[in-house]
């Protein structure tokens, strides 16, 4: 059987987490004990449904919510145990960076530390940095960085800021906490970030830079569309928006077993851009392998989604 790689597996480090003791995470205590957990438990799940090899990253929230000497003091550390981890593992684990984004300079030497040094294949950015967006100028260093490496960045959802939430969510939140959350505000977020990679001019200054979107895509391919049509002009390059989606971003199943949502995904962006991920402990491992395994697409696509797509973009 083809190697099966999930790309969006989250885990915590104790000493990172406990500088968030504050934050109102509403997390289960099952889900907490399993993100510490990197031996029996995560493993056996792991056989259970499948998966060969987890790509480890931090969950939110992580170094983006720091001040910038705290983020690069334990993006450092952070990232050397997770290559022990890895390295103890390295049959059944891979590593994505934690990045300092709120000293970009540092964040960008980070990651090369964490590609040449680690052999780590990524980044993963949490939500926003202290409120800021990742294709604003200050971050530029680090997608010049990632670009120059050849390794993928990681969009990854996060909690809203304070004054978004009041603003959206707070008046529902008592009602549905996950509203703000993975219901809806993740994507609305995450989804914005993607949008304003491609009209900051960010991946015209950066052509070769991959970026991943979780939760297939965000809702980005339901609505390629329509941006497209209402932009009414190319972006940069002579490309579309879309073009330049389809250029710059790969997708993974993460947390999203939707035939429906997978068949727009691989209808905008083509097979090659979606990749396999479950978003343990968020969402079960065999829950998800047994959902690509029951759609209609060939053995073939299945593979490619599965594991080939990911070894070629990480390099693995
Ligand atoms: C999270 O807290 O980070 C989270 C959830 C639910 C789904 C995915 C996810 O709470 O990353
Ligand atoms: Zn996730």
């Amino acid at each position: 059987a083809p190697v099966t790689i999930a790309i969006e597996e989250h885990y915590n480090d104790p000493n990172l987490v406990a500088h968030f003791t504050g934050l109102d995470l509403r997390r289960p205590p099952t889900i907490a004990s399993k993100l510490l957990d990197l031996g029996e438990t995560r493993l056996r799940e792991m056989d259970e449904g499948g998966v060969d090899i987890q790509v480890l990253s931090h969950a939110g929230p992580t170094t983006q919510k720091l001040d910038p000497d705290t983020a690069v003091r334990m993006a450092k550390v952070t990232n050397d145990r997770l290559a022990e981890t890895v390295a103890g593992k390295p049959d059944r684990f891979a590593g994505f960076a934690v990045l300092p984004t709120p000293a970009p300079e540092a964040a960008a030497d980070e990651l090369e530390r964490c590609i040449t040094d680690l052999g780590f294949k990524g980044a993963v950015v949490n939500g926003l940095t202290n409120g800021k967006f990742l294709d604003e100028r200050p971050f530029w260093p680090i997608l010049a960085r990632a670009e120059k490496l050849g390794v993928p960045i990681y969009l990854h959802p996060a909690l809203p800021s304070p004054e978004v939430s009041k603003v959206y969510y707070d008046d529902l939140s008592g009602q549905y906490p996950e509203l703000r959350g993975p219901v809806w505000g993740f994507a609305a977020e995450t989804g914005t970030q993607a949008v304003r990679m491609v009209l900051s001019g960010a991946l015209a200054e950066f052509p070769n830079l991959q970026l991943v979107l979780g939760h297939l895509g965000e809702a980005i391919p339901f609505m390629l569309w329509r941006i497209d049509d209402l932009l009414a002009r190319p972006v940069y390059d002579g490309m579309r928006f879309s073009d330049v989606f389809r250029r710059n971003f790969h997708l993974t199943t993460s947390g999203n077993f939707s035939d429906t949502a997978l068949a727009c995904s691989i209808a905008e962006v083509g097979i090659d851009r979606i990749l396999f991920a479950v978003d343990w402990p968020f969402a079960s491992n065999k829950a998800a392998t047994d959902w690509l395994k029951q759609t209609s697409l060939s053995d073939a696509d299945k593979a490619k989604i599965l594991g080939e797509n990911a070894r070629r973009l990480l390099k693995m």
